[in-house]
Formats: structure tokens, sequence, C-alpha cells
């Protein structure tokens, strides 16, 4: 058994729904039930356009540039207080992001039978198709999604990976590289404001499990009463997004509000994941978010996922519990992806079930 099947086998999948954007393109005056989702009604969402997530300057962290110090506390701060942030100067070039963004609009802009040669199968949690749809009864998302596992190289499964557009792999994989990049040394910066032992959680990062996926949304004629992706924190390390195209709808929990993020252009939204929730005892959290879904646009989105490499046991580190009770339990890394492929998207289940309670 190679690498590759080792780490995807038998971790279960998606159970297969109609393509939303196939739905949406028949104009539909009333949405199926299994889209609406009545409690949206009642949400809070903030209308103070100056609350926004803080924004972390790159070129100032790396290097020896003079105000290093003040923005690695700019870092600290921002995952402790907000778990999200916008990332500029990052040192991706603009050309592979907007080559990314342009093959992801490409690619949806397909016939169905062209996209659906990249489907999801059973038991998988790769290809085309919707992402954890785990019962009959469970409420849908108004969103479909190509999603990949990227690095290390060894556990891509190339079947899945479109050859049209032609060029979609070579950009893919160029992208994957640059975002891999910043997430790591995101990741050791963060492990030197935790206090850990020089480049002990940097490490683990290095050749960690990197998954994208591209999300798109078509717009909605009920687009109040759906949600493209549903609350959710993400259940890896880091996460580094960027929308395709200009139509907002990220909002992120905030003091019980929901707060819609502006994205500045050219920059990452970063995030704290579930593991690095648990790697740092809880210091930094995982933050609640969702995509809502344009009445008149569609939307698209391209989520990079970050997670420690495959021998990680997903546990607070060492060095924090050396001087502090543990809150999380421990798994290997495959367990704790089965539970969250298990699962159905569901606010923070995920770190709820890995809590100790003291
Ligand atoms: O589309 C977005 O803005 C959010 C996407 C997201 O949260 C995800 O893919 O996990």
């Amino acid at each position: 058994m190679g690498q590759e099947d080792g780490w995807t086998k038998g971790m279960g999948g998606s159970l297969p729904v109609e393509s939303v954007q196939a739905l949406a393109s028949k104009n539909l005056k009333d949405i199926p039930h299994r889209y609406i989702r009545p409690e949206l009604e009642f949400d809070d969402v903030s209308v103070d356009e100056a609350l926004q997530i803080p924004v972390i300057d790159m070129s100032k962290l790396v290097g020896n540039h003079s105000d290093h110090g003040d923005e690695l506390a700019e870092l600290h701060q921002a995952c402790e207080n907000w778990g999200f942030f916008q990332l500029i100067n990052h040192g991706v070039p603009e050309e592979v992001m907007e080559n990314m963004k342009m093959e992801t609009e490409e690619f949806f802009k397909l016939p169905l039978e062209e996209k659906m040669a990249c489907a999801q199968l059973a038991d998988s949690i790769e290809g085309y198709g919707q992402a954890f749809v785990v019962s009959e009864e469970q409420k849908l998302d108004w969103g479909d999604m190509l999603f990949l596992l990227s690095k290390p190289n060894s556990i891509r499964k190339m079947r899945f990976w479109p050859t049209i557009p032609t060029s979609f792999r070579e950009t893919f994989d160029k992208y994957s590289t640059e975002v891999q990049r910043v997430a790591e040394c995101l990741v050791r910066l963060m492990g030197r404001n935790l206090e850990i032992e020089p480049k002990k959680l940097g490490s683990m990062f290095e050749d960690g499990i990197q998954s994208i996926r591209l999300n798109y949304y078509p717009p909605c004629v009920e687009a109040n009463k759906v949600t493209g992706l549903n609350t959710h924190s993400d259940s890896t390390g880091l996460t580094l997004l960027i929308q395709a195209n200009e139509v907002q709808g990220l909002q992120i929990k905030k003091n019980g509000k929901w707060v819609p993020i502006k994205p500045i252009p050219g920059a990452f939204i970063v995030n704290i994941g579930d593991i690095i929730e648990i790697m740092s005892n809880g210091k930094y959290k995982s933050i609640e978010h969702r995509a809502v879904v344009n009445p008149e646009k569609e939307r698209l989105s391209i989520a990079a996922f970050h997670g420690p490499n495959m021998k990680s046991i997903i546990a607070p580190l060492e060095d924090l519990v050396k001087k502090e009770t543990p809150n999380y339990k421990s798994l290997t890394h495959e367990e704790f992806v089965k539970l969250v492929v298990r699962s159905k998207i569901d606010g923070k289940s995920i770190v709820g079930r890995m809590k100790l309670e003291h």
C-alpha cells in the first residue's frame, strides 16, 4: 500500500447531492427546503463598518525590519483576540494569485459533464461535489466545491485534478507551493509568540498536509434564507483564503455577532484552525465563520488549509503542558482527520469533542 492510499483510505466521504450550480441555473422560484435555514432570520449581523479584523504586514516579520518586534506582537494579538487577520506584503507574486483565480473561474464555467470528470467518489473526501454531507436529512449548503489534497506531493490523487483548463494543474501546483511557504513561515512565528522551543511547531508543519478547496456559490433568489457554507471553524491548523472574484460573503463570529469581512485586494485572509487551537492548548482559538450568498451574483473563493505532517500527534504541545494542564485530548493525525470527515459541518463541534473537562 502506497503512502497515498495509507493517508486517505477508509476516511469516509460525502454523500452525493445535486450540483447547486446546475440547480441554480434552472431559475427556480422556490428553493428546495433542504437548503432553507429558517434560523438565519434571527442572526445578528454587525453594521459597524469600522469593526474589521487586524492587518498584519508580513514584510515586517521577516528579515531585519526595524518594526519586527512590534509586528510580531501585533501578530500575537491578532491570533489571541481575533483568530483572523489579513496578511499583506506576503511575497506571493500577483501573477500566481491572479492565475489561480482565473483557473478557478474557468473550471466552474465548464459544462457539468466536464466538471464531473473530477467528481468525488464514495469513500473519498476529494474531488468535485459538496463537503460534509453525512446524512440524507441534513440541511445543504448553497455551493459546490472542488477539494484537492495538494501537499506533500505523495498524497496527490491526480484523477481529481482537472485537465481542463489545460493550465490548471501547473497553476494549482505553483499556488500550492507559494501558499505553503507563507503558512510555514506564519506557523514558525506563532511558535515564537507562544514561547515554544524554537522550530518545534514550525517543523511539524514542514512537510505538512495541505489541501485546497475551490468554492463556488451561485446567486440565490432567497439568498437570506440559505448559506453558501454554514457556520464552522476550520479543522486544520491554518487557513489562507482569497476571493476569486469581487463578491464579498465571508462573515466571522465575534462576541455573538456576525462581522462581514472586507478583503483587502491582494491580501490573504488568514485564520486559526482547530489544530492550532488544540496545539496551543487554547491560547489561540479557531473562530466560527461562514459564507453567505449574493442574490444576484455568483461568488468564488479559494481556501488553502494547512495541517502538520502525517506523523504528528494532535494534542497540546509538550512545552506548554509542562507548565499547565492540557485542555484537549490527544489523537493521531489520521484519527483526527477521520473524526472530521465523518462529521457534518457544525460550528466548533470538533473542538468540543476534543476538549477535556476539568
Ligand atoms: O468562501 C469563503 O469566504 C469561506 C470559505 C471557507 O470558510 C472554507 O472553504 O472553509
